[in-house]
């Protein structure tokens, strides 16, 4: 850790998130179980920090919740009476702690249980990866609170289920069960109840073996090139290939593989 961050780490505990190191895995815990995690301006602020702060030894991370649930989604006590430019603002400041999320150095697992709900879901949204457990349920009340999403779920939820089944779950209330989450494109594990956190560590703790070069082209290049028209997407991949390529740890680990010292693609179970 370097000391510089100690006081942005400590001052983010203090708002409910935690930080804690697992090898070259940086676990971040949503900790305000009483509220079931439900992000208030401190929570969004910490979790800003957190991400744009990580330990230079993390190659990649978890982010999870405390108690029974991952996320409640806003505090709806602080939903006060703003105006139209307060709410830009808050809205906006939600945007920058989840693109710290979604475009920070390392790429980011959710582990899921319970409710992933409004703003939570857009927070599970903006991670690389998402592993439910079987108690994990999806639902946008955004809807049936008379407001609606803030959090950057509108960008990020219909890339994921599409935006027809995200109009009906606010329109209709729709909530989504573990199974059909994975299904329709939440989660892209289902692991039994109690088991997303060591399932998240374990996809995170692979993850951060692979070639720095390779994880950036996959969060920062990938999500680019898929919303770019064709041609100019080609001409990006053409670009970060060559980048890719030419790290001396695509080398050796490509000259590995030639020389029998590296791992087979195994079949599938
Ligand atoms: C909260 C919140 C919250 C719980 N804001 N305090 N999100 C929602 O509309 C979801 C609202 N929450 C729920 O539907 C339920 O709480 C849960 C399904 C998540 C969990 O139920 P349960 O039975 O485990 O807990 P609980 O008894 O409802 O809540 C425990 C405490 O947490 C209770 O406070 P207490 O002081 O009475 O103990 C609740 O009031 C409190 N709590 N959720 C504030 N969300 C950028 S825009 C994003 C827009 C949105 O996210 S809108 C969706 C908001």
């Amino acid at each position: 850790m370097n000391p510089l961050n100690q006081p942005i780490i400590d001052r983010a505990l203090a708002n409910g998130v935690a930080l804690e190191m697992q090898g070259a895995v940086a676990v971040v815990r949503l900790s305000r179980p009483a509220k079931r995690n439900a992000l208030n301006d401190g929570l969004v602020e910490a979790l800003r920090d957190v991400f744009q702060n990580l330990p230079p030894e993390a190659r990649a991370a978890v982010i999870h919740g405390e108690g029974e649930h991952f996320c409640a989604g806003l505090d709806l006590s602080e939903l006060k009476e703003r105006d139209a430019s307060e709410g830009i603002h808050h809205s906006r400041g939600w945007h920058v702690a989840l693109n710290a999320v979604e475009q920070g150095r390392v790429p980011v697992v959710a582990a899921l249980h319970g409710a992933v709900v409004g703003g939570g879901l857009e927070l599970a949204s903006a991670c690389h990866i998402r592993v439910a457990d079987d108690s994990t349920f999806y639902a946008l009340p955004e809807g049936t609170r008379g407001i609606f999403v803030g959090g950057g779920g509108s960008v990020r939820v219909p890339k994921l289920i599409g935006a027809a089944r995200m109009t009906d779950m606010m329109l209709t209330g729709r909530v989504y069960n573990a199974v059909d989450g994975e299904r329709v494109g939440f989660a892209q594990y289902l692991v039994p109840t109690g088991g997303a956190l060591a399932k998240a560590i374990e996809l995170a703790s692979r993850i951060a073996t692979n070639a720095p070069m390779t994880n950036f082209a996959l969060t920062h290049a990938l999500p680019r090139i898929a919303e770019q028209p064709a041609d100019h997407g080609l001409f990006t991949e053409a670009l970060m290939a060559s980048i890719a390529q030419a790290a001396p740890e695509a080398k050796s680990r490509v000259r590995a593989f030639l020389e029998g010292k590296a791992a087979k693609v195994q079949k599938a179970d």
